[in-house]
């Protein structure tokens, strides 16, 4: 039995932060960091059956063309995917009542829509990168057993060619799902190896007063190569949910909106609308 400090749930049956009961959610869950943009997705809904909100975390449940579909958001961070990622497999994977892990164990598809900036040249703003791995440099998933699903030739190719220093962690790298892979590529996207950071500025190379351990890190990235895979891009959570999603059994897919050309410098002239055609873009392709 799970005790109530290790799975908190709220008076009326729901779990502790993202205040959501089994019957709540759809098997198909879309993520997003900014609480605002679940309505952007679920404008597009013919009908929303449920509506919370608590902390950063707010969830929506509709129907778009005919399919049950949840969006969530998920506050910025790994620390933040650890909480909602437990949370939301608790919900169809423990019986909350017997507070016990279910026999048989259900795969959620979670595709996360989210803003990121590219570290390619050639991968300009207001386009789309699907990301094919993460790589966490935030050190969340280490508190877990991860060896049974990262990628460790990948790791190792990554510390020696950035000389990283494994005072920060050894980063991790986890694959995506196949299968949702498959669902939603088509030629206008890209495929790529998404870096998830567990900060914006220090951790991404930015320098605004502090000085950072690693200031050619960001160029060392960019030319980071594993047998013709490149690094594409920068955010906060990829990694995060790869990991956690594989480690639980879900399926997991990150869909990235490039607002910001990081080897440019240049940044979208209008970054709402790039992210509004990547929603467009994923809803459709989940509803086929
Ligand atoms: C940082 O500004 C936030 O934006 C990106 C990063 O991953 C981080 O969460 O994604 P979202 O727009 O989905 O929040």
């Amino acid at each position: 039995m799970i005790k109530d400090s290790e799975l908190i749930l709220n008076p009326d049956g729901s779990v502790y932060h993202i205040n959501l009961k089994p019957e709540n959610i759809a098997n198909d869950i879309i993520f997003v960091g900014d609480q605002h943009r679940v309505e952007k997705i679920t404008q597009h809904f013919e009908s929303i059956e449920f509506t919370t909100q608590k902390r950063e975390f707010k969830t929506q449940t509709g129907i778009y063309k005919g399919k049950r579909m949840t969006v969530l958001s998920t506050g910025i961070g790994p620390d933040n995917i650890d909480i909602v990622m437990n949370e939301l497999d608790a919900l169809v994977n423990v019986d909350l009542k017997t507070r016990t892990i279910k026999p048989e164990l259900t795969s959620l598809n979670i595709v996360r829509i989210g803003t990121s900036g590219s570290l390619q040249a050639d991968i300009p703003v207001d386009s789309f990168v699907m990301s094919q791995y993460g790589l966490g440099l935030d050190n969340m998933l280490r508190s877990y057993l991860i060896d049974e699903v990262s990628e460790k030739d990948m790791e190792d190719a990554f510390i020696s060619q950035t000389n990283w220093d494994l005072r920060k962690g050894r980063p991790y790298v986890i694959s995506c799902s196949k299968s949702l892979e498959k669902r939603i590529e088509s030629d206008k996207v890209f495929k790529g190896f998404t870096g998830t950071a567990g900060g914006f500025y220090g951790p991404q190379g930015r320098v605004v007063r502090l000085g950072i351990q690693d200031p050619e890190l960001n160029n060392k990235m960019d030319s980071f190569n594993y047998n013709g895979t490149r690094m594409t891009n920068l955010e906060m959570e990829t990694g995060a949910i790869y990991g956690l999603g594989k480690l639980l059994g879900h399926e997991c897919l990150s869909m990235n909106a490039i607002i910001a050309n990081r080897a440019t410098g240049n940044f979208s002239a209008d970054p709402y609308k790039v992210v509004d055609d990547l929603i467009e873009y994923t809803l459709n392709k989940l509803a086929e």
